[in-house]
Formats: C-alpha cells, sequence, structure tokens
C-alpha cells in the first residue's frame, strides 16, 4: 500500500460528501490533485457543482477535468471545502501551507460551512509542529519582519528558526499573491491558539499556516493488511 493509494483512497471518500449543486472550495497539494482528478470524472457523469480553487495551481487541474470554477466573488459563501493538510492534531487543528497556497486556503475554508481535511494518516499528530510552520510575510521589510517574528515565536513559549523558502532556480519562493514564506522550524507548538495570536500580532504578516477551528471532518487512510482503511 503506497502513499499515493492512501491519498486516492481518501480522496474517494470524500467524493462522497459531495452534493449536486454544491458550491466546493477545492484544496491544493498531492492529495487534493485527486479529489480533483476523481471530481472531473462525477462532473464529466453529469454531477452539477462549482469550485473555488485554492490556487492557481488547482485552478489549472480543475479546468483541465473540466469542473466549472467560480471566484469568491461570484460566490461568497460556499458548502463544502476539501484540502489537505501537513499535520492534524486530535482537536482538528491544522498546520498547513507546505505547498505555499496557506492564504487563498484559508480565506476559501472560512467562506466555507464545513471543511474537510483529506490525509494520510502519517499527518495525524499528538503535538502540532514536526512540520515546519509557514508564516506568509509582505516582502517589504522582511528583515524587521524577521526579527519581530522571532520575539513573537518567543513570547508564545516557542523557539527554532526562521527559514526564508526558496522556490525554482535558487530564488526566493514567491506565492500566488505575491508573497515570501518564512518556514518556521519550531519541533513543538504547545499552544498554538497563543502562538496564532502571537504571530497576528506582527506587522507584515499576511497570514499564517495554523488552521484553528476551521476543520470540521477528517478523512484520514492508513494502511492496514495490506489495505487502505478510511476513518
Ligand atoms: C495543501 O497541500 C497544503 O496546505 C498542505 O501543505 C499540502 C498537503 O499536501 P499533500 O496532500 O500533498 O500532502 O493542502
Amino acid at each position: 500500500m503506497s502513499a499515493p493509494d492512501l491519498r486516492r483512497a481518501a480522496a474517494a471518500r470524500a467524493i462522497g460528501l459531495v452534493e449536486d449543486g454544491m458550491r466546493l472550495g477545492i484544496g491544493t497539494g498531492s492529495t487534493a490533485n485527486v479529489f480533483v482528478e476523481l471530481l472531473g470524472a462525477r462532473v464529466h457523469d453529469g454531477l452539477k457543482v462549482t469550485g473555488v480553487p485554492t490556487s492557481e495551481a488547482t485552478r489549472v487541474a480543475a479546468e483541465r477535468v473540466g469542473i466549472p470554477l467560480a471566484t469568491l466573488e461570484d460566490l461568497p459563501e460556499l458548502d463544502l471545502t476539501i484540502d489537505g493538510a501537513d499535520e492534524i492534531d486530535a482537536r482538528m487543528r491544522l498546520v498547513k501551507g507546505g505547498g505555499g497556497a496557506l492564504l487563498r486556503e484559508k480565506i476559501v475554508a472560512f467562506a466555507s460551512r464545513r471543511m474537510v481535511v483529506i490525509a494520510d494518516a502519517a499527518k495525524s499528530v499528538t503535538t502540532l509542529g514536526a512540520f515546519p510552520l509557514p508564516v506568509e510575510v509582505n516582502a517589504f521589510g522582511l528583515g524587521a519582519t524577521r526579527i519581530a517574528l522571532e520575539r513573537a515565536i518567543e513570547r508564545a513559549g516557542c523557539t527554532g528558526d526562521l527559514v526564508l523558502r526558496i522556490g525554482p532556480g535558487n530564488a526566493p519562493f514567491f506565492t500566488d499573491g505575491g508573497h515570501l514564506i518564512l518556514d518556521a522550524h519550531l519541533k513543538v507548538i504547545a499552544d498554538p491558539e497563543r502562538l496564532s495570536a502571537s504571530l497576528w500580532a506582527v506587522p507584515g504578516v499576511v497570514e499564517h499556516g495554523l488552521f484553528l477551528g476551521l476543520a470540521t471532518g477528517a478523512i484520514l487512510a492508513e494502511a492496514r493488511d495490506g489495505q487502505a482503511h478510511v476513518t
């Protein structure tokens, strides 16, 4: 049972949540890509939905398989968002943004009545923080923002380094919104709510990858006895 099999099992279960006429937030990442592929097949068979993609990459993938798309200007309220995650804890608090789409992902999740995470069960953790926490920042004032963020992280009781994310060609990675990402290598986030509040106090922070109180459900796939089990 490979990681792609588990992603497919989680995405396939999420397809079962989609009903005719739904306004859907469509996530980003390799698991969400499988969801897009499966949703495209259902649309081809006559399912009527309208999707709002959480990244340019997802927009391109969704268009390729014929999913009708809209923006949050057209559809400011969504019924359901299906998206991946980098970590999920028992209270469905998430770390997201490994793919760099955290800002649009959070806007879309917030606009949705329900947000269901699809992931390999290996993403399930007792304590968030082993995965580096992305902090999306305005390029203006990067040096000052970095120092202020280091202090904010300390004030929240965490320790660790901030690393500027690098993209293709060894150049800084730019998000769809034209911002930079500082990845916070914290190892342990003992109090995600406190850290979130502390990060928000720093001017220049556009968004961070802690998704708190947004996920309403999770579909996690794990391998047991050579088969994918979804819970
Ligand atoms: C998006 O894709 C991100 O928020 C998260 O970083 C990532 C998860 O990707 P994958 O499904 O490829 O593990 O959901």
